[in-house]
């Protein structure tokens, strides 16, 4: 069996799938777990990401308000399935007001990297680009710096240095709702600089024909990263989101060794298709149980909720040796 390289998450929030369904990726059953106005000053709450924390779970949360400004809100849950999220957005510490200077934030990552959770997320910097921050506690969050210049979307750390460098995959994009988008890959020693970008994938047939985007943090395996990552096809109504996985080189992830041709999961259930943007289910964490190889992905749906799947590593990888590109 694939080893999974990471933590013992015995606590997972889990749901075994449903007896006659053979998808290797499923719904949880309760699905949304956030509905959009669970806090008072939400019009939307979702394209989030959490972590394990303390025993329990903690996360970053994209939630839109009534004003529809975009921003990042701190929560925690005690089971993954069960949230308390601020209803303000997170003060972020920095002594630097220029860096500081943002419009908006969303789609927020999370990862847990050495010594502190650093988070990334498109960040408003006269254009959409890559914020990094971190916290210790969940308590004081610092600004680092706007990874790169405008236009970025989709930054997602790895979960460790390779090669002695940080690593990061991201989307350059425009400045609206982009027609096209490749992800890339940028490499750093402090968090601050980044360069030595390499080309990872573009985009492909069908449900992966306009653009693609990584999704969560790469999970490590003995064969490879497994990156889970949205696509995104443009039907007669307009862009359609949908989300699969792909394998890459556990020392050059850049080189990409699978990447599946069908999707895993698309939107097909009222929370996915009905919202403020239909037709989007987008993934943003994924957490893992490694002894088992259980995975459970956060994901937004239609813009307007945060839903549950799950699936197993050794089943995403043998779907991958089955239906790679
Ligand atoms: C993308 C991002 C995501 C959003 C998606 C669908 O460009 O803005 O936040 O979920 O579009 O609207």
């Amino acid at each position: 069996m694939v080893k999974v390289v990471g933590s013992p998450l015995p606590n997972i929030p889990w749901e075994e799938r449903p007896a006659g369904c053979s998808d290797v990726v499923w719904r949880y059953s309760k699905n949304p777990i956030i509905p959009r106005d669970l806090i008072l000053s939400s019009n939307s709450i979702f394209n989030s990401a959490v972590v394990p924390f303390k025993g329990a779970f903690a996360g970053v949360f994209r939630c839109d308000d009534k004003r529809r400004h975009m921003n990042i809100h701190r929560g925690f849950s005690p089971d993954g399935f069960h949230w308390q999220i601020d209803n303000e957005p997170i003060e972020w510490l920095c002594d630097d007001p220029e860096a500081a200077f943002t419009y908006y934030r969303y789609d927020p990552r999370v990862c847990w990297i050495e010594d502190r959770y650093y988070v990334m997320w498109c960040n408003g910097y006269h254009g959409p680009t890559i914020g990094v921050g971190y916290t210790f506690d969940f308590e004081k969050f610092y600004f680092l710096e706007n990874a790169l210049l405008p236009y970025n979307r989709n930054g997602v750390p790895f979960p460790r240095k390779i090669n002695g460098k940080y690593v990061m995959l991201n989307r350059p994009s425009d400045n609206g709702h982009t027609p096209f988008g490749d992800i890339y890959l940028s490499q750093s020693p402090d968090m601050i600089h980044w360069g030595e970008h390499r080309f990872v994938m573009g985009t492909a047939g069908g449900w992966q024909s306009t653009k693609v985007g990584a999704g969560p943090v790469p999970i490590e395996t003995d064969e490879g990263w497994l990156l889970f990552y949205h696509g995104v096809l443009t039907s007669c109504n307009g862009f359609v989101y949908s989300f699969s996985a792909a394998l890459l080189d556990l020392e050059k992830p850049w080189k990409v060794i699978r990447r599946a041709a069908p999707y895993l999961l698309s939107p097909q259930t009222l929370y996915e298709c009905v919202g403020d943007v239909p037709n989007v289910a987008f993934p943003c964490a994924a957490l893992v149980d490694a002894p088992t190889g259980r995975v459970a992905i956060y994901y937004g749906g239609a813009d307007t909720v945060t839903a549950l799947a799950f699936c197993r590593v050794d089943e995403v990888l043998d779907f991958l040796k089955a239906n790679s590109l």
